[in-house]
């Protein structure tokens, strides 16, 4: 029996963990027997009245809600927010204004387009959504781990989702934007084709949600005490440095391990090694805004780190688990609208947008406008209002006053506090009203340039690749072209790679440009993830594949190695009850080698003696656990042994220096080391795809 008192953050109704306690109905009527419902004789009909029995299948029967329209598949952890650098001279917004504070967060990760059960490795959006319990209400910072959007007003979001959701006549296919509907839409819509570049790239096949980046996207405001305002854009940085898989090993993993985000947040954070972000902001005034090359209301468009730099306010540490997936990581929601005094919106149409559909998506899913009655949305500061009735209402407003203004004085309930109260910034509106795209939004080409070439040459082979994936499982000739006509635009040398990927007989003309020249725009370094590799294997995983008479030293010292660097390790072997070491000790595996393979783990190390050398030569997974971990650019260390292995999959000719001879414990360090360059991308043209 679980312990409710916690699942539902604090509030006591019911049970504990005593698993003495007697077992009740819903109602607290103790139950005497759970296993049989009530009968007319021994092999009679079950009877109607047997009220035990109807309320457990009744309350059964409704235990799903709707899945999240979009971001239906996420996973959820509690922690705090810290302030490292305070900055009252740019918001008023409490949580923001000293050293040291701490503010509870609740972070709930996801993908976009599969539903509740679809692979964690699709590749997809990350979500990265943040709700602040702060003590002035809380702060939602829904946000992506993309720091750019696909469209630039709302009202596209519905066709955006439809295209890239399964097809409605045949409902396939699941998670993934590699099919006809989707590149239909972003080929005729070229405000696309910037976050276009995004999905492409390895950014939407993280190796871990603790390894990637997360942004607010949209230009906010700050508001001082004064009532003074900035622009800002928020950025989450992680700790462990950005990591992707790269993409013919995402297909193997989702199979592998469909749950492999989720369990790598979960152990983590069940182990102590608890993920920790930066949260960075982009600070610029008006001045800039009129002199930048783009619209800042523009969600298709990022301001680059080199040209206003991120200044770190604080840091994110998610430090527990849930203890009830329902109760938390689904119920919860999120609302853009939830903001707090000192923060305010921007007129960013997408962001406007999204602050009428969360409210109205949370109101259908969650059953009712109470949802903020369930402890995991409820505010964990002082709250006062009029708001009452409605389904599940928990909590009404005491007393007789309902309403205000009234004269019941002292037990006539809440005020409005203009000293303290949200108040929006004054900011001066005029023009006709119409339904107008502003010309300052058109170029939609220049930026997903600036990606492009922004990337390591290893990145841009990976997005040449994904393109010609995606575009491969797309029927129609037409939207392949069409496509093709718009990465003329963005670069030629792509537009190329991928025409040719496909088996285009000719290049498709250029797509018409739009209203604005496409310009070229400096590289900006920040936007690669190999040139800003974190140079630490912390926090990444060895799978370390063992068998009988594997030299216990070396073993020994291979994990040391890892543990001493911060990183996991899990034991493969040909039986999950492990393998009796050279010193005759048994060592536990985690894995059994067919349930391990080499595309769940960062880098491999196989210790084999002769005999097991031989034996698993011929063994088809052990032959698939090397092969793989070579074509991935993995960092492969080995013993003697494992030559004929090598030898079986046809590697043994083409070792490089990512594949490391191990002989005695210093080796192992050294070969941990190593590892902290993530992969060995000298190793290419590695055959990704
Ligand atoms: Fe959204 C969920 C992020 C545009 C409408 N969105 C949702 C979640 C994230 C984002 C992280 C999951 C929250 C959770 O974990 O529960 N969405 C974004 C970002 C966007 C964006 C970064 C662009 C900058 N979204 C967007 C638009 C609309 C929506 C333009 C509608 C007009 N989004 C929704 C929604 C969802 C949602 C339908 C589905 C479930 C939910 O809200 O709670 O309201």
């Amino acid at each position: 029996m679980t312990d409710q008192t916690r699942s539902n953050g604090g509030e006591t109704h019911q049970t504990t963990d005593d698993t003495e306690q007697t077992m009740t109905t819903a109602q607290g009527a103790p139950i005497a027997d759970d296993q049989n419902s009530l009968k007319a004789g021994p092999r009679g009909p079950v009877l109607l009245e047997d009220h035990v029995m109807r309320e457990k299948i009744f309350h059964f029967d409704h235990e799903r809600i709707p899945e999240r329209v979009v971001h239906a598949r996420g996973y959820g952890a509690h922690g705090y927010f810290e302030v490292i650098d305070s900055i009252p001279e740019l918001t008023a917004a409490d949580l923001f204004q000293r050293k040291g504070k701490k503010t509870p967060v609740f972070v709930r990760f996801s993908t976009v387009a599969g539903n509740e059960g679809s692979p964690d490795l699709a590749r997809d959006v990350r979500g990265f959504a943040v709700k602040f319990y702060t003590q002035q209400g809380n702060w939602d910072l829904v946000g992506n781990n993309i720091p750019v959007f696909f469209i630039q007003d709302a009202i596209k979001f519905p066709d955006l989702i439809h295209a890239a959701k399964p097809a409605p006549d045949r409902a396939f296919p699941q998670a993934q934007t590699a099919h006809d509907n989707f590149w239909d839409f972003a080929s005729l819509t070229p405000e696309s084709m910037h976050m276009i570049m995004w999905i492409m790239s390895d950014r939407a096949i993280p190796r871990s949600f603790r390894m990637m980046e997360g942004f607010g996207v949209h230009t906010f405001r700050l508001v001082n005490a004064d009532g003074a305002s900035t622009f800002v854009k928020f950025h989450w940085k992680p700790k462990l440095g950005m990591q992707s898989v790269v993409w013919n090993e995402a297909l193997k993993i989702n199979g592998a391990d469909p749950d492999f985000h989720r369990r790598d947040l979960w152990a983590a954070i069940d182990s102590g090694d608890y993920p920790e972000w930066e949260l960075g902001v982009q600070v610029f005034d008006q001045e800039f805004a009129d002199s930048f090359a783009f619209d800042v209301l523009d969600a298709t468009k990022l301001i680059p780190e080199e040209e206003v730099p991120i200044r770190i306010i604080g840091r994110m540490v998610l430090d527990n688990n849930v203890d009830n997936f329902f109760a938390e990581t689904e119920q919860v929601a999120f609302c853009t609208q939830n903001i707090v005094p000192g923060i305010d919106f921007t007129n960013d149409p997408l962001l406007q947008g999204r602050n009428f559909s969360y409210l109205d998506t949370q109101t259908k899913r969650l059953g009712g406008p109470n949802f903020t009655h369930i402890p995991i949305n409820a505010p964990r500061c002082p709250f006062h209002h009029f708001q009452q009735d409605g389904h599940m209402a928990m909590h009404n407003p005491k007393g007789r006053a309902n309403y205000e203004p009234n004269s019941w004085g002292e037990d006539g309930g809440p005020r409005e506090n203009p000293a303290q109260g949200f108040r929006s910034y004054p900011e001066p509106m005029e023009g006709n009203k119409g339904r107008i795209r502003p010309e300052s939004f058109a170029d939609h080409y220049s930026q997903a340039r600036q990606f492009y070439i922004s990337q390591a040459p290893v990145e841009q082979k990976h997005m040449a690749d994904a393109l010609t994936f995606e575009l491969s499982k797309v029927g129609r000739m037409d939207i392949r072209e069409r496509m093709v006509g718009h990465l003329r635009l963005i670069d030629e040398g792509l537009a190329e790679a991928v025409a040719e990927g496909i088996g285009l007989p000719e290049m498709p003309d250029k797509a018409e440009p739009a209203k604005a020249p496409v310009t070229d725009l400096p590289e900006s370094p920040a936007l690669s993830i190999v040139r800003n590799a974190p140079g630490s294997f912390r926090g990444r995983k060895l799978g370390l594949f063992v068998a009988d008479g594997s030299d216990a030293d070396l073993v020994n010292a291979m994990m040391e190695a890892a543990k001493a660097e911060g990183a996991m390790v899990e034991i493969v072997a040909p039986h999950v009850a492990g393998a009796e070491l050279s010193d005759g000790e048994r060592l536990e595996a985690q894995q059994k080698i067919d349930g391990g393979p080499s595309v769940l783990y960062d880098a491999v190390a196989i210790i084999l003696d002769d005999k097991a050398g031989k034996t698993l030569s011929e063994d088809k997974t052990a032959q698939d656990f090397v092969s793989d971990a070579f074509a991935h650019a993995k960092f492969i260390a080995h013993t003697e042994a494992v030559q004929p292995l090598f030898e079986t999959v046809g590697i043994a000719g083409k070792l490089d220096d990512g594949v490391v001879m191990l002989s005695d414990k210093a080796d192992a360090e050294a070969f941990i080391e190593t590892c902290r360059a993530l992969r060995f991308w000298d190793r290419a043209p590695v055959n990704t795809n």
